[in-house]
C-alpha cells in the first residue's frame, strides 16, 4: 500500500496532557479550570518529518508518551507545504496570504516581517501574561542572529537553516559557534539539555508561573546527520509510482525512479529516521523531567513537524511536499478532526485562557475536541520555485516549465466531512485537479473532467473565497453544500476505478 501513495505533506500532531501512571491510559483532558493554575505548554518541532513513510513508527517512546496520554490527528495538514512560510503560520495563526511569507526567501524574517508579524506570534501574547517563554533551535530560515524576536524571554535561536554541526546561535543576543564534536555540539541534544535546564531552573525561581517552551528541531532535516550511536540503525524504504498522464505538468513529465534514485531514497530515508532517534530521546528526558518536577500533570506537550516530506512517491525523489495528504492512520487516542498548522497559536493562547485574537485565522483545536464538531473546509495556498525536476526543462504550451516558478503556483481546497472527502486544487495555469479520497485515496485518478459545471463553479467561488479570507471568522466558514444539485452521484462516477 505505501508504494502506491501519491505526493503527501502531513504533519502529526498531538496533545499530550499526560497525567497518568504507567501503563494506564487516560483520555485528554478536554475541559479546564481556568481558575487554577495555567498550564506549561511545551511544543516539539521537527523539520521536514514524514507521516506516511513511517517516521513516527521509529519514535517508540515519543509515541508511548503521546499515544498514553493523548490524542493525536489523523487529518493534520500544513497550509503551506514550505519551512519558512509554515512556520510563519505556526507562529502567527495566520494564512500564508495574510502574513506574506510566500517561500523560505520572500519575506522570511524579513523587516517587514518582524515589524508586522512577529510582535503578534503566540509567544509574545503569553509573555504579557506572565509565562516564562522560551525559544530552542531553528526558528525562521533566514533568520541571522542579529536580534532576539518578541516574546521571548529565553532565547536560543539557530541562525539560518537546519543543522547538526558548525552552526551558530543567538543566546539571548549573543552569538555562539559551535563545533562538531559529539555530544556537546550535537544540536539535538543541546536543545534538549538547555531547555530541561530553563525549565527546572524556571520552577526552581518562579514556582507559580507557567512555562511555554519551543524545542525546534533541525530533525531529520539535511544535512541528516545522526549521533553516532545511531548511525547503523534502520533498514530500507523508500516508494516509486509513475509516469501520471492526468495530473499536472510535473507529475506528467516524472517517470519512475530509476535504481540510483532507489539507492540514494533508502540510504536518505535511513538516515533521517536515525536523526529522528535523538528526538525520541529528547520526549523521553523531557517527560521524566516532567516527573520529577511534578508539572507533568499541568503540561501541555505537543509534537508536530513544519510539513511533511516525499521520498519517491509518484517518481518524485525527495521534497518538499507539493500536496497534501490525509493519513488515516493514528493511535487510540486519534480523531479525525481536521486541524491545520494555523490552529496551533490560537490553541496554545486556548490552552492559556486566552480569546483567538480577531486578525489570526485558526482556530483553537480545544474548541473542536470540546464541541466534537470537525473543521470541514482549508484552503492550501502554495507558491514554489523550481526545484531540482524542472532540469528536464520541457515546453508546456505557452510555458517553459522550467524558467517560470508560476508554473507550479496553485490553490487547494480540502473538504472533509461525514459525506464528502475531497482535494481540489486550481493551479495558476489554469489546470484543474479533483480527487475523491474516499474512493480514491492515494489520488491516482484525476477526476475533474467528471463533475458538474455547476459543481466546478461552488469549488472554485469557495477557493476563492479562502484565498482572500481574513481572521478566523472569515476562514473557518461552515461548510455549504457542494452537492451535485440534480446530479448527486457525480462526485463518486469514478468509484470503479481500480486501486493501483
Ligand atoms: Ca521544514
Amino acid at each position: 500500500m505505501a508504494g502506491r501513495l501519491l505526493l503527501f505533506l502531513c504533519v502529526s500532531v498531538t496533545l499530550g496532557h499526560a497525567h497518568f501512571p504507567p501503563g494506564q491510559r487516560l483520555k485528554p483532558r478536554i475541559q479546564r479550570d481556568r481558575r487554577n493554575i495555567r498550564p506549561n505548554i511545551i511544543l516539539i518541532l521537527t523539520d521536514d518529518q514524514d507521516l506516511e513513510l513511517g517516521s513516527m513508527q521509529a519514535m517508540n517512546k515519543t509515541r508511548r508518551i503521546m499515544e498514553e496520554g493523548g490524542t493525536s490527528f489523523s487529518n493534520a495538514f500544513v497550509t503551506t507545504p514550505m519551512c519558512c512560510p509554515s512556520r510563519s503560520s505556526m507562529l502567527t495563526g495566520k494564512y500564508v496570504h495574510n502574513h506574506n511569507t510566500y517561500t523560505n526567501n520572500e519575506n522570511c524574517s524579513s523587516p517587514s516581517w518582524q515589524r508586522q508579524h512577529e510582535p503578534r506570534t503566540f509567544g509574545v501574547y503569553l509573555n504579557n501574561t506572565g509565562y516564562r517563554t522560551a525559544f530552542f533551535g531553528k526558528y525562521l530560515n533566514e533568520y541571522n542572529g542579529s536580534y532576539v524576536p518578541a516574546g521571548w524571554r529565553e532565547w536560543l535561536g539557530l541562525v539560518k537553516n537546519s543543522r547538526f554541526y558548525n552552526y551558530t546561535l543567538s543566546r539571548n543576543g549573543v552569538r555562539e559557534k559551535h563545533g562538531a564534536q559529539y555530544p556537546q555540539d550535537y544540536l539535538t541534544d543541546l536543545i534538549t539539555s538547555e531547555s530541561i535546564r530553563y525549565f527546572r531552573s524556571s520552577k526552581r525561581i518562579y514556582p507559580h508561573r507557567p512555562v511555554l517552551m519551543v524545542l525546534s528541531h533541525a530533525a531529520p532535516h539535511g544535512p541528516e546527520d545522526s549521533a553516532p550511536q545511531y548511525s547503523n540503525a534502520f533498514p530500507n524504504a523508500s516508494y516509486n509510482y509513475a509516469p501520471n498522464p492526468d495530473k499536472h505538468w510535473i507529475m506528467r513529465y516524472t517517470g519512475a525512479m530509476r535504481p540510483i534514485h532507489m539507492e540514494f531514497t533508502n540510504v536518505l530515508q535511513r538516515k533521517r529516521l536515525q536523526t529522528l532517534l535523538s528526538v525520541d530521546d529528547s520526549m523521553e528526558k523531557l517527560y521524566n523531567m516532567l516527573v520529577e518536577t511534578g508539572e507533568l500533570e499541568n503540561t501541555y506537550i505537543i509534537y508536530t513537524s513544519d510539513h511533511g516530506y516525499h521520498i519517491g512517491q509518484f517518481g518524485l525523489v525527495k521534497g518538499e511536499n507539493v500536496r497534501i495528504f490525509t493519513g488515516s492512520t493514528g493511535s487510540n487516542g486519534s480523531t479525525g478532526s481536521t486541524v491545520l498548522n494555523i490552529d496551533l497559536a490560537p490553541t496554545i493562547l486556548d490552552i492559556a485562557g486566552l480569546d483567538t485574537p480577531t486578525d489570526m485565522d485558526g482556530k483553537s483545536i480545544l474548541t473542536l475536541l470540546d464541541t466534537d464538531k470537525p473543521l470541514l473546509l482549508l484552503v492550501i495556498v502554495y507558491r514554489q520555485f523550481c526545484w531540482t525536476l524542472c532540469v528536464c526543462c520541457v515546453t508546456v504550451g505557452p510555458f517553459c516549465a522550467c524558467t517560470s516558478a508560476n508554473n507550479n503556483t496553485y490553490w487547494c481546497l480540502r473538504t472533509i466531512n461525514e459525506t464528502h472527502n475531497f482535494l481540489f486544487c486550481e493551479f495558476a495555469t489554469g489546470f484543474l485537479e479533483y480527487f475523491d479520497l474516499n474512493t480514491d485515496p492515494y489520488q491516482l485518478i484525476n477526476g475533474v473532467s467528471s463533475l458538474d459545471r455547476t459543481v466546478l463553479n461552488q469549488l472554485h467561488v469557495q477557493l476563492m473565497e479562502l484565498r482572500g479570507c481574513r481572521g478566523h471568522k472569515q476562514c473557518n466558514p461552515r461548510t455549504r453544500s457542494v452537492e451535485p444539485g440534480t446530479t448527486p452521484t457525480q462526485l463518486h462516477s469514478y468509484t470503479t476505478t481500480q486501486a493501483v
